[in-house]
């Protein structure tokens, strides 16, 4: 069974992203009213309000990154607010925020998972694969490095942020919905054997057959870290997000997917990352992504 105790954390920030705006995330979620649904199925929730860290100073790259210095910022953050989460015994969702939030988020996890002989898999729901590096990246972008910084790849601070190096390693990760992927960081997926569950996978067997595959090894060891960038939607059912891809799973296989992963009865962690409201209509990618959460949390439409 799923932990009960949950604890939402608003991490506000835009500082790994190439547009301005997944700062309002964690508001949007509020308003769409996440942790009353939650509680509602049953979950003791506490919303710890937001983390804090240094705004967006909106500078081109250096050496190969955009601000850096404001992104380990606010992974010291989230690394130290998940960790002591998880220590308490509570299962943390954090409410973002771009995607480099999970270089804090599951190097925590990872520790955690490390010092309670717990396996460790993470779920990465998204259209893209985030494993770029400063020399290939064609943005400067740090949302679209935290999976090679967490395999050892990237920045030292960034690297050693929770003191293990390197904080996962490439097996842990299952990536589902990929579906835009750039060329050198292509390349560096192939050699590092990530595990990629792509469009073209769903499309060719099927969400269900899909999930099947990328769950197969999880156990009653198992902590899974679920780490949905909101991208990784179709955009005509989430257009709420910076960079749009089109081509992702519809409402069905999303549901689909989330209530796979519910089944396993093995969620420790989440993240909620990329949800732009600057970007939405009526915050219904907010209110999607919630109604997705829900059936992560349980909530199913099955009868039978
Ligand atoms: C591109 C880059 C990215 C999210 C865009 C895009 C990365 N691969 N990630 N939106 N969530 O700039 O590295
Ligand atoms: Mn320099
Ligand atoms: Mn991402
Ligand atoms: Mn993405």
């Amino acid at each position: 069974m799923v932990n009960k105790a949950i604890s939402l954390i608003g991490v506000p920030t835009d500082i790994g992203a190439g547009h301005r705006g997944a700062s309002m995330g964690p508001e949007a979620l509020r308003v769409a009213n996440l942790g009353a649904k939650l509680s509602k199925r049953g979950l003791d929730v506490v919303d710890r309000g937001n983390l804090q860290g240094p705004l967006n100073p909106w500078q081109p790259p250096h050496d190969g990154y955009r601000h850096l210095p404001e992104v380990l910022a606010w992974n010291r953050a989230v690394h130290e607010a998940i960790y002591a989460e998880l220590k308490d015994g509570r299962l943390p969702i954090m409410l973002g925020g771009d995607h480099c939030l999970a270089i804090g988020s599951i190097s925590a996890v990872a520790r955690h998972c490390r010092e309670q002989g717990k396996q460790l898999r993470v779920l990465w729901l998204d259209a893209h694969a985030d494993f770029n590096t400063a020399d290939v990246t064609p943005s400067g972008n740090i949302h679209g490095m935290p999976v090679a910084c967490l395999c050892g790849k990237g920045p030292q601070e960034l690297v050693e942020i929770g003191g293990h190096v390197p904080a996962t390693t490439p097996d842990v990760f299952r990536q589902i919905g990929i579906r835009s992927v750039d060329e050198g960081e292509k390349r560096l997926v192939r050699e590092s054997r990530v595990s990629i569950f792509d469009m073209r996978h769903v499309d060719e067997v099927g969400m269900k057959r899909t999930m099947e595959e990328a769950l197969s090894d999880v156990d009653d060891n198992t902590h899974l870290h679920i780490s949905f960038d909101v991208d990784f939607l179709d955009p005509t059912i989430a257009p709420g997000v910076g960079t749009t891809v089109r081509g992702g799973p519809n409402y069905r296989e999303a549901q689909l997917c989330m209530e796979m992963i519910a089944d396993t009865g093995r969620v420790g962690s989440l993240d909620i990352v990329e949800l732009n409201p600057a970007f939405d209509k009526k915050n219904q990618t907010a209110r999607l992504a919630v109604d997705l959460v829900e059936s992560l949390f349980g909530k199913s439409t099955l009868i039978r």
